[in-house]
């Protein structure tokens, strides 16, 4: 059995042997010429990933890739760029987290290349005294773009560098014109298994209930630090970071900045999460980068910058509160125990 179901639990963290052990099976099935792949797989397993699709894309032509545009923008400048090493666009396109495209890292870069996401709309609704729907022309043209250099943290305990463009997501709620009920935002995922087979495959999409969905605080929602990304390096997203929009909040962990957005709604009430309703142990709705609190299972005092050199460079730097962004947000948290609301 060459296909690995990773346990639910476990699926955060694997970023290095699983790219083996996908290469190796896409390798069969190359020399097999697709023809036996059922072969592979146990009877009951492959009948099961047949309805799923899953064998369907293994035999299917490659997609047609998608043409990236780009983008008009500003530079900003601090606190909104860093001038660590960036991690180079090849690695920040083909080491991805997004499971509606297959849990292992390199598998959002394949499965995503034909991810169709102009006709888009984007919703803003809730507690908003002026509900808003963008479509795909107006999240490139309604607010002023603007690249943003971030660390981007991953709670697996690797980080990169990467220059956005997008917009503040202040900007966007500001417009809707939010209530004062409003105290949390809700932000969901496309669902649309045709192009996201991991939605309905617990082969690919590690066992998650779809749609992604995430939430942040109201004060969280509206700092200035927190974006609409739409690009990155220059052009318009990959859909594998996302396209063609997604959120970043660099002093969270990676999973708050939840891609391919659909709808946007404010909430008087904290709003479900994904990893935390898929391991609450694990996974807080909080999610703030935070050296001093570990994982379960594993430590967060540190993390591998994904920069050049590969997986045996030596990149290992000491994690930072907030993912160095403490000055702008520390305060947002005054009071509250970070150990208990991680
Ligand atoms: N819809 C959705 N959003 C998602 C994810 C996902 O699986 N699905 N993964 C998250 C995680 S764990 C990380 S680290 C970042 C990765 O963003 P990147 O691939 O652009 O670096 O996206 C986040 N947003
Ligand atoms: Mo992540």
């Amino acid at each position: 059995m060459l296909i690995k179901i990773p346990a639910k639990s476990e699926l955060l963290e694997n970023q290095i042997t699983d790219e083996s052990i996908y290469l190796q099976r896409r390798q069969i099935l190359k020399t097999m010429g697709f023809v036996g792949a059922g072969a592979l797989l146990s009877g009951a397993f492959a009948a099961k990933q047949a309805q799923a699709g899953i064998l369907d894309i293994f035999e299917s032509d490659e997609p047609q890739e998608v043409p990236l545009k780009s983008l008009d923008y500003a530079k900003a400048g601090k606190p909104f760029i860093t001038d660590e090493t960036m991690t180079p666009e090849n690695k920040v396109t083909h080491h991805n987290n997004f499971y509606e495209f297959g849990a292992q890292k390199s598998q959002p870069a394949e499965y995503a290349r034909g991810f169709v996401t102009d006709p888009w709309y984007l919703k803003v609704e809730g507690n908003v005294n002026k509900p808003l729907l963008l479509d795909h022309d107006a999240l490139f043209s309604r607010f002023p773009l603007q690249e943003r250099i971030y660390r981007l943290r991953c709670v697996e305990a690797w980080s990169m560098v990467i220059p956005w463009i997008g917009f503040p997501l202040a900007d966007l709620i500001k417009q809707a014109d939010p209530k004062s009920s409003a105290k949390y935002v809700a932000f969901q995922t496309l669902y649309d298994p045709k192009q996201m087979p991991g939605q309905d495959s617990r082969f690919l999409g590690g066992g998650i209930d779809y749609p992604y969905v995430e939430g942040l605080r109201m004060d969280e929602a509206m700092h200035p630090l927190t974006m609409l990304a739409v690009g990155l390096y220059g052009k318009s997203l990959p859909g594998q970071n996302g396209a063609p929009v997604r959120l970043v909040v660099p002093w969270k962990y990676g999973f708050k900045s939840i891609k391919s957005i659909v709808s946007i709604k404010l909430t008087t009430q904290q709003p479900p999460t994904t990893w935390n309703k898929l391991a609450p142990q694990e996974y807080g709705f909080y999610a703030n980068v935070n050296p001093a609190v570990d994982h379960p299972r594993w430590s967060q005092a540190s993390e591998r910058r994904i920069t050049t050199g590969g997986l045996l460079a030596n990149n290992r730097i000491d994690t930072l509160p907030f993912n160095g962004y403490a000055d702008d947000v520390a305060d947002l948290y005054t009071g509250m125990d970070l150990h208990r609301y991680y």
